[in-house]
């Protein structure tokens, strides 16, 4: 086993080297063909729908680092072993790091929105990685000529080639971190130094009554996506292509888009993959452009009936062209509470559509809107059999008291919020235990594409309550108490917490 140590750590040593010059080259390039990024995206992609369920439900917005951190592992863990079965094969190690380059290259190439050149940090870093390897298992192994199976080990060589190659790691990491920050330090500048027009037709101020937390602050908004590094877009050199089923097509610039009239929004946004009583909801003052007004200039053609949108990082969203037409405040967002947008959330421009989950109208770091028909195109999630259209469904949620909260008896104040944008919310119920439903007071909320905050003063007796809620929509309709998962198309139930009261 001891034996063993050296020859395996030489295989990681050279691994960290190969790595850290394969992410150092693409933080000069691209971000996103560096090796790690690039196969965990395509673990993302790959992994099936319940796995990713499962990841976002347990891991939240952790899935990510763990997920890098996985792969790491896994490759100092093979590497080790192709180290340790090197000593007495030496092709083992350059047929390790071609089949490892090779995964690297290939899950580059096949990115959406993948360059030619992508391939190269995972070729090169495969190269020097076997290559480190094969020299410091020269430095420190060499065949005894006195007995053919076994080999000499020189342990000193070994150690000094390998701090060599530790430092080296440690400067192409300590190098590309600087790179990246570097990069990501002029899109910031160049966020700091956009100045946002004032909207052409303003949201009125916040009616007098709403609760605070009624603004989601963009510091708490929740964050979805498949990006596993921030596509960072310098605005100078942004264009938005429309294209496809079209009059005429045209490219934008932010200079372009920010010429146009603006309108500005309080809009909920939430997700699809939102549990009942989940986090993954937020609402914000959206600055835009409207999207209806721009297609309708270009023409739309007769039959196209989907709107897809593109990401630089090669996500696609299908809207319906019906839903973005129907007079709904669809809009290409460049602005959310009074700044740029956030670069987690979208920067430089993002789609948002009221009315339907974030996977089926929110496209965020869009480059391109293409007009289509969904008979021709199925988007990213609705190819992993998520639905097509994406309408919200009614919702509503408990925030106080919090689940399993011991509480005093007397009269107790219950809170949270209710939502079903474009119908509105006409009513709140809540239930204690298997008392009759009671109304809830609604808050003033600005328009009916935003969540309503609700509350209720609970006169509560000792013991173990039950408490549950449920709102009724602008066309009526109750919400549903049938429980549903997110997949395919949206959580329902009624949410239900319990709490102790003394
Ligand atoms: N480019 C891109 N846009 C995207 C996604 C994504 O993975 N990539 N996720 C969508 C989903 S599922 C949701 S719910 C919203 C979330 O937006 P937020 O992160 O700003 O809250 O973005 C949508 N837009
Ligand atoms: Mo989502």
């Amino acid at each position: 086993m001891r034996r063993n140590a050296w020859p395996a750590l030489a295989g990681v040593l050279a691994t960290a080297f190969g790595v850290a010059l394969a992410e150092l080259l693409a933080a000069a390039t691209r971000p996103q063909a560096g090796p790690l990024v690039a196969v965990g995206g395509a673990v993302i992609d790959a992994a099936p729908t319940p796995v990713k369920e499962f990841a976002v439900r347990t891991l939240g917005t952790h899935d990510k680092p763990v997920l890098l951190a996985t792969i790491g592992l896994a490759l100092l863990l093979f590497t080790a072993l192709i180290g340790v079965l090197s000593v007495r094969r030496r092709w083992v190690a350059v047929a390790g790091a071609a089949l490892f380059g090779l995964a690297g290259a290939v899950a580059a190439a096949l990115r959406p929105a993948a360059a030619g050149y992508d391939v190269v940090p995972s070729i090169v870093g495969a190269a020097v990685a076997g290559g480190t390897l094969l020299f410091l298992l020269h430095r420190s192994f060499r065949p005894d000529p006195a007995e053919p199976v076994r080999t000499g080990f020189d342990r000193r060589a070994l150690l000094r080639a390998a701090a060599v190659v530790a430092g080296g790691s440690v400067v192409a990491g300590g190098t590309s971190e600087v790179v990246k920050r570097v990069r990501g330090g002029a899109v910031t500048r160049s966020r700091a130094a956009l100045r946002l027009p004032a909207p052409a037709d303003p949201a009125k101020p916040l009616p007098t009554g709403t609760a605070p937390g009624f603004v989601t602050a963009n510091a708490d908004f929740y964050r979805v996506d498949t990006a596993l590094t921030v596509p960072s877009i310098d605005v100078a050199s942004w264009r938005l292509r429309v294209h496809g089923m079209v009059g005429r097509e045209a490219e934008f610039s932010m200079d372009d888009l920010l010429a146009r009239p603006l309108i500005e929004r309080d809009v909920t946004l939430n997700c699809v993959s939102n549990e009942v009583g989940g986090r993954y909801i937020g609402t914000a003052r959206w600055l835009g452009v409207p999207l209806a007004p721009l297609l309708r200039e270009l023409g739309v053609e007769p039959g196209a009936d989907q709107v897809v949108a593109r990401s630089a990082d090669g996500m696609t969203i299908g809207t319906p062209v019906e839903t973005v037409l129907d007079g709904r405040d669809t809009m290409l967002c460049v602005g959310m509470n009074g700044e740029p947008l956030p670069l987690e959330h979208g920067f430089p421009v993002r789609m948002l559509t009221p009315g339907l989950y974030g996977y089926a109208g929110a496209c965020k770091w869009l480059t391109e809107i293409e007009l289509t028909t969904f008979a021709a195109f199925d988007a990213y999630w609705v190819r992993r059999k998520w639905g097509a259209r994406g309408p919200v469904k009614t919702a509503s949620r408990i925030d106080r008291p919090a689940p399993f909260a011991k509480l005093t008896a007397g009269t107790l104040t219950v809170a949270g919020v209710a939502w079903a944008q474009g119908r509105g919310i006409t009513s709140v119920e809540v239930r204690v235990d298997d008392r009759p439903w009671v109304k809830a007071d609604l808050l003033p909320a600005p328009s009916s594409d935003t969540w309503v905050q609700w509350r209720y003063d609970w006169p509560a007796t000792a013991g173990l309550h039950t408490l549950s809620v449920r709102a009724t929509d602008g066309t009526g309709a109750v919400q549903t108490e049938q429980r549903a998962t997110p997949f395919p198309d949206g959580a329902t139930g009624w949410h239900t917490i319990t709490a102790t009261v003394d």
